[in-house]
């Protein structure tokens, strides 16, 4: 069996159906802290109640499922942490340490933990961020990721737990809203665009940000867990690339199906955030050890969005 933690959020949503359609639905175990919204999770396979920082309540499910994989997807993302910064950096932290040494407890032959490219900082070179590089990240979000990576890095050290991870730039999907980040623009747009709304985005039109669609990062995670140990040579987190696009960027690329769409700048604390982040992610690293490849750029995605988002009658 395999268990995915924080299976209703944003990622969690779209791995859990992922991982169901690869292992069988009754496999995969979706857990979450509150019940689902979306009905699949608990129609689709098995749906369990899981605050994350209950370690007995941990230990208990992972000892009653004994899982060969254990996702753990949950946690504040970068804007919700800087408005709660200790329960923040707790259930980022403390959260991770439990799901590790229940694996270690319970010889979970992998765990996957995601990262962010929120683990750099202001005086992190921007363009084309390399794989090893100064780390300073300056939010509750980003320390909290990058302090994971290194415990990660110890386990696998210590105690040869299997854990991978990969540093993923903002994620674009039609099937789950976003949840609290501040790439979370680049989804609300679509919706707006269906909607004939116009759109007030929170980042300045000219913010460069690294960014990927949905189908690519489930990929990228699924290829990185398949792939042989001996070849992931990264074990505090893999940096992935797939494009960078600016709002404006996108807005135009929505006008090639939506002309009139209108797009209004009022920057926010997120653009704060959005600036001390790279523009663009050197993922070579990912692409000699385990062979990452994007398939989506920004009009591909742009395309695929609109015609997931468009109401039925419109598709025919
Ligand atoms: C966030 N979507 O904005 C997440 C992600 C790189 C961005 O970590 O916090």
């Amino acid at each position: 069996t395999v268990l995915v933690i924080g299976a209703c959020g944003q990622l969690g949503f779209e791995l859990t159906h992922e991982l169901r359609q690869l292992y069988g639905p009754a496999n995969v175990i979706a857990a979450d802290v509150r019940p689902p919204k979306q009905a699949e999770l608990q129609q689709e396979g098995p749906f369990e109640l899981l605050d994350v920082l209950d370690r007995d309540r941990l230990y208990a499910l992972v000892q009653q499922y004994r899982p060969k994989q254990i996702y753990h997807l949950a946690a504040l993302l970068s804007a919700t942490a800087e408005k709660d910064p200790k329960f923040g950096w707790k259930l980022n932290m403390d959260g991770l340490l439990n799901v590790l040494d229940a694996a270690v407890e319970y010889k979970v032959a992998q765990v996957y933990w995601p990262s962010s490219i929120a683990v750099f900082g202001p005086d992190t070179p921007r363009d084309h961020t390399p794989q090893l590089t100064i780390m300073n990240p300056n939010t509750v979000y980003g320390i909290s990721k990058l302090a994971g990576e290194q415990w990660c890095e110890w386990y696998h050290k210590k105690y040869g737990l299997d854990v991978r991870s990969l540093r993923y730039p903002g994620l674009i999907g039609y099937k789950s809203l976003p949840g609290g980040g501040t790439t979370d623009y680049a989804v609300d747009i679509y919706h707006k665009a269906i909607a004939g709304q116009s759109y007030e985005c929170f980042l300045k039109e000219d913010t460069y940000l690294p960014m990927m669609y949905m189908p690519d990062a489930l990929k990228a995670t699924i290829d990185l867990m398949h792939a042989p140990a001996d070849q992931i040579k990264v074990r505090s987190s893999y940096n992935l690339g797939a494009m960078s696009f600016s709002p404006a960027e996108i807005t135009a690329s929505i006008q090639r199906h939506f002309p009139d769409f209108e797009v209004t700048y009022r920057p926010d604390s997120r653009q704060q955030i959005a600036d001390s982040w790279p523009k663009s992610i050197d993922d070579s690293q990912a692409e000699r050890d385990w062979g990452w490849q994007p398939q989506y750029n920004l009009d591909k995605m742009t395309d695929d969005m609109l015609l997931h988002l468009q109401p039925e009658p419109a598709r025919a």
